[in-house]
């Protein structure tokens, strides 16, 4: 696998100060906070975090804030939308290059990061003046039945590094036009691009004449996402991340009757049947598999191949991974960026040896590139591995480029070993054959909350509704309906007759 060799912690800071510098950040010193690029390992600026009475205060302002947000018309409201949209147009560049430094995306998919953010605010945008109730027919004569939406309150955004500014807009946006305020935790490891989404959204309410305290960002470690888990004050929260911590954070918020969204774990397979179009599921495969470098929720992580045409479809996936440039994701020819840690370095190295042990046989991949280079950076090659069977490992999801290969007889047996695993977020299937494709897409097809046909598990659009089920969580965030999990419904019962008639024919009086 070719390299492009990664800028020095110096160049890195640099392009970060300038991007900041021209979005009009200024960086809060002080201590609590380091912020990192995985370009090099290194630290790049020391921060001050939020202390927790600070964090306290965001959550008062945002609660403050919803008393005159809430009855601010929904269209007004995303008029403030609408200017947050323009400011991300105007900084596409410079955001992009803040999710690169700290997530090490490749700029085309960081650039498509924050296109997928302008996409939800237009989405958002024309969610202002469509958050529609319904009338239902009342058996009562002279009475009128209907639903009403309102705002929640205070939504608690959690979020992580992987998506560090686009999930973020998913909740914001909607969250905002459907009335709500928001308090942001973001991941520790990206506090630059938190601060860049930020501070544009200040100035989107500042140029709209809306209050800032609609949002409110604190910065800081595990102990205030906590606190925002625990607050009475915070409806609901919404919250990306492992199944870990959903399991943490779910049964916390439900024991104060608070609502949440869960977006946690993935573990995604594509099926390949023997009638696939093989050219077009290697492209797929590929970008779901190593792009990222295996690092989004949605990263294909298990092929399961037809029999009769696992050996040359393995052989064209193996022979695209031998060619993936791996290093410097500022580099236009780079495919393969960092790893965002050693420890998602060692996390891959531990599974492909309890794979192996398992049984498998790594194909291609799993050694670490450019050592000598970037010394503190964890860049490390894609792995394929072939498996005997679905064992133990592969039922984990390992956050890192490692594509586990199984095979099947039949599409039930394809659809079964989909379907056992313990998460449910994303699934594809690659197949020429119409009745194949919707029994895949049946009731008993896919159990996930996202089922393509011809292409990957990874890349969804922001129109559709974004999560999954089992120990994904359950939440649906971003487009379609999802909104509604941002509002309160009021069931309204009218009656503008003279008489008092009382439902199911009960009399009384
Ligand atoms: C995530 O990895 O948390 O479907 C979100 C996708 C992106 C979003 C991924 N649109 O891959």
């Amino acid at each position: 696998m070719p390299e492009t060799i990664p800028p020095s912690t110096e160049t890195v800071r640099e392009l970060a100060l300038s991007s900041l510098r021209r979005i009009g950040v200024v960086l809060p010193e002080g201590e609590g906070l380091h912020a990192r690029t995985p370009i090099t390992g290194e630290t790049l600026f020391r921060l001050a975090a939020t202390t927790a009475e600070e964090a306290d205060l965001a959550v008062s302002d945002a609660v403050g804030a919803f008393e005159t947000w809430r009855t601010t018309p929904a269209p007004a409201r995303g008029v403030l939308v609408r200017r947050l949209g323009e400011l991300l147009r105007e900084h596409k560049n410079d955001l992009a290059d803040l999710v690169t430094i700290e997530a090490g995306k490749i700029r085309s998919e960081a650039l498509g990061e924050i296109q997928e953010m302008i996409d939800i605010c237009e989405f958002a945008v024309g969610l202002s003046r469509q958050l529609y109730g319904r009338t239902i027919a009342s058996e009562r004569p002279g009475h009128r039945l209907a639903e009403t939406w309102h705002p929640l309150g205070v939504v608690g955004v959690i979020s992580a590094f992987n998506f560090p500014a686009a999930v973020w807009s998913w909740n914001t946006a909607v969250a905002l036009v459907c009335g709500d305020t928001v308090v942001w935790k973001p991941s520790e490891l990206t506090p630059l691009i938190s601060l860049a989404c930020s501070h544009l959204l200040d100035r989107a309410a500042a140029d709209t004449g809306v209050p800032r305290d609609v949002h409110r960002l604190v910065l800081a470690g595990r102990d205030i996402g906590e606190m925002l888990v625990e607050d009475p004050r915070v409806a609901l929260v919404s919250a990306t991340g492992s199944t870990r911590m959903g399991r943490a954070i779910g049964p916390k918020v439900a024991a104060r009757f608070g609502r949440t969204l869960l977006e946690l774990g993935g573990n995604n397979a594509s099926i390949v049947a023997p009638s696939a179009d093989l050219d077009l599921a290697l492209s797929g495969i590929v970008f779901a598999a190593a792009g990222t470098a295996g690092q989004r929720c949605t990263t294909l992580r298990r092929l399961i191949v037809h029999r009769d045409i696992a050996d040359e479809m393995v052989d064209r996936v193996v022979a695209a991974y031998r060619k993936l440039p791996i290093g410097d994701p500022f580099s236009d020819s780079t495919l393969v960026g960092p790893l965002i840690s050693r420890v998602a370095a060692d996390a891959m190295t531990q599974a492909l040896a309890r794979a192996e042990a398992e049984g498998g046989k790594v194909l291609v991949g799993g050694d670490s590139r450019l050592s000598e280079e970037a010394p503190h950076a964890s860049y490390v090659a894609p792995a394929v591995v072939r498996m005997p069977e679905q064992t133990a490992v592969v039922l984990e999801e390992t956050f890192a480029p490692i594509l586990y290969v199984l095979t099947y007889e039949d599409l039930d047996e394809a659809i079964a070993l989909n379907n056992a695993v313990p998460q449910g977020l994303s699934s594809s299937i690659f197949t020429l054959d119409q009745r194949e494709a919707e029994r895949f897409l049946a009731a008993d097809g896919s159990d996930c909350g996202i089922s393509n046909v011809n292409i990957g598990t990874s890349g969804a659009e922001i129109g559709g509704a974004f999560g999954g089920e089992k120990e994904t969580g359950g939440g649906r965030e971003s487009g379609s309906d999802s909104w509604r999990a941002y509002m309160r419904r009021a069931t309204n019962t009218v009656n503008y007759s003279s008489t008092l008639t009382l439902a199911q024919n009960v009399s009384f009086l």
